[in-house]
């Protein structure tokens, strides 16, 4: 009976058997007040400064678990550009920055480090951002719905929903939710935040819009995040005011010089726009004989008084405009050197649009005299939404890394550094829909912060804060989330294939997709080019789109030469014949099946190791991500086998001896529509 009861105790103590629904994310290391104390030296100057120190203070005094004091303090010669120094000396742990900002970010640094290492005396560490900014892009809309959100509604512009409060028949926003949210951007290092789609919708410039906005800046302030906005080009048009919106033409010009000044009269320190122009339907320039840098720059001269910057989308790509992987490059390239300072071009991490594998995009290696930053895409619309658990940092790496070894322009020093990402957050209790795909928010962060992290240090670094630090727990997670995205390019378009998606939602495969009427380059067939002969676009000189010549020396001989091109992105730069042999020794056709195999059997491994893993994570995290590793495992193989039927119906080769039978036939996969609004990671029964 004695032992019946204190198992009992124990089972309802223990924090494992506590249900987590995942909203407190990396931060839930929280304790009842610390006994150490929080000391301050310095002299801080300004309300929001005051009111940052305050958070810097209040986090440390909940988080803190040390029995050192903390001093922080703000020294002009201490790290500068919101960096930190932390000092473990002999009975006290030192923060250190010449500015507020620094010493937040500093307070939660040392509260990772808590956890994730040892804080032993005699240590210290210095850090700098690369990125002075680090954005994220919200696709949210003003109607509560978010273009390729995966995790519920938008928090920042639903009226009427959960996070939402009824005041006096007005909507506000809810406070705590925003500050829960500010908390988790800060704690990483970001600093940006545009509230709206690139879709921009131009009621987001009417009266209402911005003070609601001014609301969002308001909370968002204190943490030290700017709040941006995506504009739409066509507004004073679109709105009534002007009969044009040629940017040339005065009276469109003195609108958002207005507007502009209306907004810096409400949010002081207002980001700047974000803008989509002359994109997949939106308005621009374009539309009356004007070009990119004649409508960055108008925009950017109503701002420029105040401080405020653009960020211009390079995303465009017209029907018949050739080889979409190459319009980009065509488009901006002329421009360079046009745009005025305070513009910035932002750019696709791949010259098409987030697939799971593509090469660096040519243009933000060789823009030479024009601000550029990388855009990547944290919601996962094309890698299993928020049911596949693909962790992106390898990714983004990928990219990050080949920018600093090609770029013209040194991305990450030159005055106003940027990086942007697009947002993967929602109402949803946990934030981002599942509860793993919070490292992909998490390591947006930090590689913002410092590209150099490795991504196997970013990974340990959120399980051990979002789910345990035990090292037998760690020792099977980590290779698991760093080997997430390579299996997951394996099940979905090894070898450099690239979007053969099901049109519309974007989640299951698709190659043989077709619909009437629709733009050749938003059909699969246009990207993978099977036919009797082999398998993929010829992207080289001659007999192909030639958009490869559009790289660097170095990269452009590595990528056009099909002896030395990288395998991964074969078949992204050559038509391949399907007995052509591969460094590896075996033909195109054997080498796709290998890596779908691959693909498969990681995906399956996945769900095994997790499986094991319950002794270290709370039940309702564990089962709702063992759901999500299930579902993955089993998608990996409707991928695989719809893949490689459909192609095996040009190579007319059998699978080879060592590759599994298929699960599937090839026609009921054709006859397969999923529905994906009523499609979630606990409905098995729904797949072919
Ligand atoms: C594509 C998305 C589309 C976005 C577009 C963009 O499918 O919803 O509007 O990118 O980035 O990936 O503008």
């Amino acid at each position: 009976m004695k032992y019946l009861i204190i198992g009992l105790l124990l089972a309802i103590c223990s924090p494992l058997c506590r249900a987590e629904d995942g909203s407190r994310l990396w931060l839930r290391n929280r304790t009842e007040e610390g006994k150490a104390k929080i000391l301050f030296s310095g002299t801080i100057k300004g309300k929001e400064n005051k009111q940052t120190l305050d958070i810097a203070r209040d986090e440390l005094r909940k988080g803190w678990t040390g029995r050192q004091n903390v001093a922080l303090k703000l020294d002009p010669k201490a790290a500068g550009h919101d960096g930190y120094d932390i000092i473990v000396g002999r009975g006290q742990t030192t923060v250190a920055s010449a500015t507020a900002r620094g010493l937040l970010y500093g307070s939660y640094a040392l509260l990772r480090l808590q956890v994730c290492d040892t804080l032993t005396e005699g240590k210290h560490w210095t850090s700098t951002p690369a990125y002075e900014l680090r954005m994220l892009n919200h696709w949210d809309n003003p109607d509560g719905t978010i273009e390729r959100g995966y995790a519920g509604r938008s928090f920042l512009f639903e009226m009427g929903n959960p996070s939402f409060e009824k005041d006096g028949g007005k909507n506000r926003l809810n406070r705590n939710t925003l500050v829960q949210y500010a908390r988790a951007n800060a704690s990483v290092g970001i600093n940006a935040v545009v509230v709206n789609n690139v879709n921009a919708k131009p009621e987001m410039l009417t009266d209402s819009m911005l003070h609601h906005v001014a609301d969002i800046a308001d909370i968002l302030r204190p943490y030290g995040i700017s709040v941006w906005m995506s504009v739409n080009f066509a507004s004073p048009k679109a709105l009534g005011l002007c009969t044009t919106a040629d940017p040339l033409d005065p009276s469109v010009v003195l609108w958002w010089k207005k507007t502009a000044d209306k907004i810096y009269r409400m949010i002081p320190d207002f980001g700047g726009f974000l803008v989509k122009a002359n994109s997949e339907g939106e308005p621009g320039p374009m539309d009356y004989g004007r070009n990119h840098a004649e409508g960055a720059n108008m925009l950017a001269r109503a701002l420029k008084p105040h401080g405020g910057k653009i960020m211009w989308r390079a995303f465009v790509y017209n029907a018949g405009g050739g080889d979409r992987a190459g319009q980009a490059y065509d488009e901006f390239m002329p421009l360079d050197g046009t745009f005025d300072d305070n513009v910035t071009i932002q750019i696709k991490n791949g010259p098409i649009d987030f697939q799971p594998r593509e090469p660096i995009s040519p243009l933000l290696l060789s823009m030479q005299h024009t601000h550029t930053a990388m855009e990547v895409q944290i919601t996962q619309e094309y890698l299993g939404e928020s049911i596949h658990q693909v962790f992106l940092a390898p990714m983004w790496k990928e990219a990050l890394d080949l920018t600093d070894r090609y770029g013209r322009m040194p991305h990450s020093t030159h005055p106003g550094g940027a990086i942007a990402g697009v947002a993967n957050v929602g109402n949803d209790r946990n934030w981002t829909g599942s509860d793993m795909a919070q490292a992909n928010w998490y390591a947006f962060g930090r590689l913002a912060w410092d590209p150099q992290l490795t991504s196997g240090k970013i990974a340990r670094e959120f399980l051990s804060l979002t789910f345990s630090s035990q090292p037998q727990f760690l020792q099977a997670m980590i290779p698991v989330m760093t080997h997430s995205r390579e299996a997951a390019v394996d099940y979905m378009m090894p070898l450099g294939l690239h979007h053969i998606f099901a049109g519309g939602h974007h989640y299951g495969p698709e190659p043989w997709c077709f619909h009437e009427g629709w733009r050749e380059d938003w059909l699969p067939r246009y990207y993978h080019k099977a036919d009797k002969e082999g398998i993929g676009f010829d992207r080289t000189r001659g007999l192909g789109s030639g958009t490869v010549e559009q790289y660097p020396d170095s990269l452009r001989k590595l990528y056009a030469d099909r002896q030395n091109c990288p395998e991964n992105l074969i078949l992204w730069f050559h038509h391949m014949r399907w007995n052509e042999t591969l460094h590896s020794g075996e033909t195109v056709w054997e080498a796709l099946c290998h890596h779908y195999d691959r693909g498969v059997r990681t995906a399956d491994n996945f769900a095994r190791i997790w499986k094991d893993m319950k002794p270290y994570v709370d039940s309702q995290r564990w089962e709702e991500t063992l759901k999500r590793y299930e579902r993955q495992a089993r998608d990996a193989w409707w991928w695989r086998d719809a893949c490689l039927l459909y192609f095996q119906q040009f190579s007319q080769q059998s699978l080879p001896l060592d590759c599994p039978a298929p699960k599937h036939h090839l026609k009921n996969l054709m006859d397969y529509s999923l529905d994906m609004d009523n499609y979630s990671a606990a409905d098995m029964k729904k797949l072919p």
